[in-house]
């Protein structure tokens, strides 16, 4: 192999950074370190792992691969992603404010109003490709402001550039939701974020069998912060699961790949369906957010949306007919999915400013045959 990690294309760094072969064995892929302990020759005197919450073999082998994935400094891994966030939360005081996006999952918006926002955590949602609002929801006490692009589930690509601007003027750290691009397509550090972060239980993991999270930064102030959360509070991923998103992140890139080709299928399919109203999709012409998505995306990435013309009575009618998507929350693996979000992931902010139009139609597009995927829209959708 030529070069180091700094020179590698995408694909190399996936496969190899932070997976040299095993010392002790010479074992190819990582091992699964399942001792929660490690032998100390002296008190204090360790070969860089004590214990396994505060650090694991696999566990960095992990950290080290999706950090370089990001271009970031450094990486932490955790057992959800939400638990990935509730770590970023963590940093905050009371009295402190956070600006979020008006558009974004409902799980955050969740944890931010009504876990922190009981706690003395002031919050302000609002819409993020609006510089002027955004301008005027941060104030002297906005410690972090975070975005999601393109975001679940509308799709709304937000310029993390523009919103970085706006953020560090008032001194605040930008963080952003990496999760429906990931790194393959974008990388939010490079972009003027401070902070990504990944539902590594979609796109890294990609095959529907393990839950996980994860956060990058470059900062060293930030990462020992985030280092301190992440041992005194504990929300790690189990060793298993760490060689599971490792196994899963080799194929990020070729996974991408098709599930942008099939995206695009679907999306133009979708917008000459006389059934549908509006598609949602960053890579096609029509959307609203096209301009910089082209900017700061690669491609379109592997998630459509779309709101049917036959309002909630056809929404439910087309995601209960189709046979190659099913009808389940989650997104990002090899399997097609397709739900309605207003009564599934967007259920617990019906009554906020996240609330979502009940004929919308989130589609997860999977790497399947692409013909199989149209056929089973074009029968669902009638
Ligand atoms: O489910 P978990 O791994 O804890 O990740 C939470 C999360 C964070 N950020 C984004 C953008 C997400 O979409 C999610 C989880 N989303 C779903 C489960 C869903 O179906 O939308």
């Amino acid at each position: 192999m030529r070069g180091g990690p700094d020179g590698w294309g995408f694909e190399t760094r996936s496969i190899h950074v932070g997976q040299e072969p095993d010392e002790a064995t010479g074992a190819l892929t990582v091992p699964i370190h399942l001792a929660t302990t490690f032998v100390q020759p002296a008190p204090g005197e360790h070969r860089g792992f004590e214990y396994s919450r505060s650090g694991n073999p696999t566990r960095a082998a992990l950290e080290s691969c999706v950090a370089g994935l990001e271009g970031a400094a450094h990486g932490f891994a955790f057992a959800s992603g939400m638990a990935a966030e509730d770590a970023v939360l963590r940093l905050l005081r009371p009295g402190d404010h956070v600006v979020l996006g008006a558009d974004g999952y409902g799980g955050t918006y969740r944890l931010i109003a009504a876990v922190y926002g009981e706690r003395g955590i002031d919050w302000t949602a609002v819409d993020m490709t609006d510089e002027r609002a955004l301008a005027a929801a941060v104030g002297p006490e906005t410690r972090q402001v975070w975005l999601e692009t393109p975001t679940n589930p509308l799709l709304t690509v937000v310029d993390i550039a523009a919103v970085a601007g706006v953020a560090h003027a008032s001194g605040a750290v930008v963080v952003a939701d990496n999760t429906f691009a990931t790194p393959y397509l974008q990388n939010p550090l490079a972009l003027g974020a401070d902070v990504v972060l990944h539902s590594a239980t979609k796109y890294l993991g990609g095959h529907s069998d393990v839950v996980g999270g994860f956060v990058a930064v470059n900062d060293d102030d930030l990462a020992e912060r985030l280092a301190f959360v992440q041992n005194a509070a504990g929300a790690v991923p189990a060793p298993f699961d760490c060689y599971m998103l490792l196994r899963g992140v080799k194929t990020l890139g070729v996974r991408m790949d098709r599930h942008c080709d099939n995206a695009e299928a679907v999306a133009t399919f979708l917008e000459g369906h006389p059934a549908v109203a509006q598609v949602l999709y960053p890579g096609l012409a029509s959307h609203r957010g096209h301009d910089v998505s082209v900017r700061q995306m690669r491609r379109g990435g592997g998630m459509v949306s779309a709101v049917v013309a036959g309002g909630e009575a056809a929404a439910v009618a087309a995601v209960r007919a189709t046979r190659v998507f099913r009808l389940a929350e989650s997104l990002g693996a090899v399997e097609s999915l397709i739900e309605q979000p207003a009564t599934m992931t967007h259920l617990s902010v019906a009554d906020s400013p996240l609330a979502v139009d009940p004929g919308l139609l989130r589609l997860s597009v999977g790497i399947e045959t692409v013909d199989d995927l149209l056929a089973d829209l074009d029968r669902a959708l009638g």
